[in-house]
């Protein structure tokens, strides 16, 4: 009789992990983590961890949130090829400009958030801004950030009319105050994630904000990624302290070639990166604010989840200026912006204004109840169209 293979018998390790990060009754052991902040030799060894040296990339310009990517810190894992840990890609205040976009910006339609269908029962619509609807007194950047934005002008003189009616009108910003920021769950920009059929189609599309094109374009590039990636959709989960995201792999895109980039916003979690089974017992890593995972090759298509997210140490330090340098990076914006005349400019001054403007705070607030992750994936393949047969189609 043959022996049967451990597919064949079963066998759940994915799950068996997940379940013990999950345990809030007996907490697991955070020792046992990947920490790529502090890798011990153990992990190495177990699972061939190496250093990846990066290039700076000689066809994309460093946007002035970014560090150079001479002190990244990449890792690569033999036991799972194609996955990439990398740290310190931002400056130490370099993330605040995209929990604001997170924020502030992204949960705009005509992005697509789970609200809406919470709008549909509701028989409501969702606020114009609903960071702006649910934290009402505070004043956002956003006016002046988004003026340099070619595709938000519209938006940010709704934007500003809306901000006059909370200060005017008690009884709208009542009705507003009935969505709670704290139900957003995800957004997605670009092609539309269909979380029914998982699917997406060329019919339920919104601009990819260029910003996150070209930052994902960048790291993409610095890890030598090629051809160039051509980012087409993206998810934006928000979790907090008590959340998790079950085991799953993302099928739904038809370019399996091109890789999911992954940033990680706020609290710190619990990352598992198995196979394309569940028989394969999963690496746990320790992500923090501000690490981003490629997966690609062999792990694009691979089992991952966040089984808990926990309180970081060092939350305040991700954020804060370095204590000798004003806000970020002002300095290469002049420099750089003399360079290039494409979308490196407006996408450079519009940071400049957010970091210039931001009242950092409530955000500060919200991010100490959890986390985000924005995962940014290539949806066809270079010059190919929906396929025909789709069930959308129809
Ligand atoms: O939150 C994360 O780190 C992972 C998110 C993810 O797996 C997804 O959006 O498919």
């Amino acid at each position: 009789m043959a022996t049967k293979t451990i597919d064949e018998l079963d066998v759940d390790l994915f799950k068996e992990v997940f379940k013990k990060y999950k345990c809030r009754k007996t907490p697991p052991d955070f020792s046992e983590l990947v920490d790529f902040m502090n890798l011990s030799s153990k992990h190495k060894e177990e699972y061939g961890i190496k250093r990846l040296s990066l290039q700076e990339p000689d066809n994309i310009l460093r946007l002035a949130d970014l560090q150079p990517t001479h002190v990244w810190n990449a890792y690569t894992l033999d036991k799972f090829p194609g996955f990439v840990h990398i740290s310190n890609v931002f400056k130490f205040n370099g993330q605040r400009y995209w929990v604001y976009r997170c924020l502030h910006d992204y949960p705009t339609k005509p992005n697509v958030t789970n609200l809406d269908f919470i709008e549909q029962q509701l028989g409501k619509e969702r606020p114009e801004n609903l960071w702006d609807a649910c934290y009402p007194k505070v004043k956002t950047a956003e006016s002046n950030a988004e003026k340099n934005d070619n595709n938000a002008s519209k938006k940010a003189k709704l934007s500003s009319d809306k901000d006059q009616t909370h200060h005017t009108n008690s009884n709208r910003r009542s009705e507003s105050s009935k969505f709670h920021f704290d139900k957003l769950r995800w957004v997605t920009l670009g092609y539309h994630y269909n979380w029914n059929d998982k699917t997406y189609s060329e019919f339920e599309k919104s601009d990819f904000p260029s910003d996150l094109a070209y930052l994902s374009r960048y790291i993409t590039a610095a890890i030598g990624h090629s051809p160039v990636f051509r980012p087409e959709a993206a998810i934006v989960n928000y979790y907090h302290l008590d959340s998790t995201l079950g085991g799953h792999t993302d099928h739904s895109e038809f370019d399996h070639d091109a890789p999911i980039v992954s940033i990680s916003l706020g609290q710190d979690a619990v990352f598992l990166l198995g196979g394309v089974t569940k028989a394969v017992r999963p690496v746990a890593v320790h992500l923090r604010s501000g690490d981003v995972c490629i997966m690609s090759g062999s792990t694009r298509l691979s089992y991952h989840a966040v089984p808990r997210v926990f309180q970081s140490k060092f939350f305040k330090s991700s954020f804060e200026p370095e204590p000798e340098s004003d806000y970020v990076g002002i300095r290469d914006f002049e420099d750089e912006t003399m360079k290039i005349s494409d979308n490196f400019s407006d996408i450079s001054r519009q940071m400049k204004n957010v970091y210039e403007n931001l009242e950092w705070q409530p955000y500060e607030a919200h991010l100490l109840k959890g986390r985000m992750n924005i995962s940014i994936r290539q949806v066809l393949k270079a010059g190919q169209t929906f396929p025909k047969s789709m069930p959308y189609d129809s």
